[in-house]
């Protein structure tokens, strides 16, 4: 008996597949992380004293950061003796029965005297035990002017964002992402784009290194950047992100935000340590 079509037409399909597969493989080489030597400095700051806030606006919420030494802390392991971690570093305290957190934002124009189309964040953090369960928003970007965050959906006229979000995972570890309003965006709400992989799954009690990448998108065009690599391992990368679609909308600051919710309070108090926050752009 003769082999049906379906049977003639299987191999062919099968090098379809392969060749397909084989150059999304050549072509999916990871983007590294930031190199900070090809890098300008924007900012710098190891939360050695309460002075790290003089550069950054909108500083409410100023005794949800303090600034301690690990070793007066029993939810936050010592330095882990790798050179990253060093000094003091800073408590981000969201209190029982609040939203914050802390939200200061640093200016881009107002350290750089313009705004760069691209920049890179790195930061080490460790969250403590008590931090299990949360879900809620965390640092990343923001192009903000009447709207594009909290229930006030972008255009790509009006402001966007692509602060980090935390959510927390079917097997307790939390899960990181960016919550972005954009152009593009359906809903009232903005779209989470996961972090995926092994290493975006997070644990309590220990420091992670996170670096993050923005690159804006050319007006009107699905163009812009948004990357993010924890203990070096890229966990996204997306190069499609149309954040705007006029050029008076721009890559403004990098929003240090901690904020539970959504509507729901968070049910007891939770820490998140950060230290060695840095903020750099590409040389000119
Ligand atoms: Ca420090």
């Amino acid at each position: 008996m003769p082999p049906s079509p379906s049977r003639i037409v299987q191999p062919a399909i099968l090098i379809a597949i392969l060749a397909v597969t084989s150059a999304n493989a050549q072509s999916a080489s990871p983007a590294p992380p930031p190199n900070p030597t090809e890098l300008r400095v924007i900012y710098s700051s190891g939360f050695e004293d309460a002075d790290w806030l003089s550069d950054w606006n909108d500083v409410g919420h100023r005794q949800n950061m303090q600034c301690v030494d690990p070793s007066d802390r029993s939810d936050v392991p010592a330095p882990s003796g790798d050179g990253r971690s060093t000094g003091k570093v800073l408590q981000v305290t969201v209190a029982k029965d609040g939203h914050y957190g802390c939200a200061p934002q640093l200016m881009f124009q107002r350290h750089l005297g313009s705004l760069p189309d691209e920049v890179y964040a790195s930061y080490d953090v460790c969250f403590a035990d008590n931090f299990s369960g949360y879900g809620g928003k965390a640092p990343g970007w923001s192009g903000i002017e009447s709207v594009g965050w909290g229930g006030k959906p972008s255009d790509g006229i009006n402001g966007w964002s692509a602060r980090g979000g935390i959510h927390t995972n079917d097997d307790g570890t939390l899960g990181l992402s960016y919550y972005t309003y954009h152009a593009r965006m359906r809903g009232k709400y903005g779209d989470s784009f996961r972090w995926t992989g092994p290493a975006a799954a997070i644990k309590t009690g220990r420091w992670y290194h996170i670096d993050q990448y923005c690159k804006i998108n050319t007006p009107g065009r699905p163009d812009g950047v948004l990357r993010a690599w924890v203990d070096g391992e890229l966990v996204l990368d997306m190069t499609d992100v149309q954040m705007r679609n006029t050029d008076q909308l721009g890559l403004k600051s990098y929003w240090l935000n901690y904020y539970y919710g959504g509507k729901g309070v968070s049910a007891h108090e939770r820490h998140v340590y950060l230290d060695n926050l840095t903020l750099m752009t590409p040389k000119q």
